[in-house]
């Protein structure tokens, strides 16, 4: 009788171990995420999300204003440096990974953040209205309106 007593003792604190093992791993490998993705708008937004929802990935969120990626994934699943390429493949840099030009070239004007002052120069279309002498009021409001 007492071995039975026993051997129902360590049966039953083995699988309370394992359950206890499984829930520790499953938190484990689950890793949130930070980091600078440079973009303008709400394609570039969608752009991003699309870029870092890949397999292992459990949520991706990218803000426009603070213009930071927050990634919920599976460690081991993927990596982050993983994240960082494939978000400089479809044309926006990261901190770690720079876009390739021809990449970010292709992107849509209202897309190009702003990266180097040359690209602010091609992109800073200025055209002064002096015509207007009926003293409208308008408003020095360049927003880009593409998006
Ligand atoms: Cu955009």
């Amino acid at each position: 009788m007492k071995t039975i007593n026993k051997s129902i003792v360590l049966f039953l604190s083995l699988s309370i171990l394992s359950f206890i093992n499984i829930t520790a791993q499953e938190e484990v490998a689950k890793v949130t995420t930070e980091f600078k993705v440079f973009g303008n708008c709400g394609m570039c937004e969608k752009r991003i999300e699309k870029a870092l929802m890949v397999d292992g990935v459990e949520s991706a969120d990218w803000d426009k204003e603070t213009k930071m990626a927050t990634v919920v994934y599976i460690k081991g699943k993927v990596s982050e440096d993983q994240l960082h390429k494939n978000v400089a493949e479809v044309g926006h840099d990261t901190e770690k990974y720079k876009a390739s030009d021809e990449v970010y070239s292709n992107l849509p004007g209202c897309c190009k953040f702003d990266r180097t002052e040359e690209v602010k120069k091609e992109n800073d279309h200025n055209d002064h209205n002096h015509s207007d002498s009926h003293g409208t009021n308008h408003k020095g409001d360049k927003k880009k309106s593409c998006c």
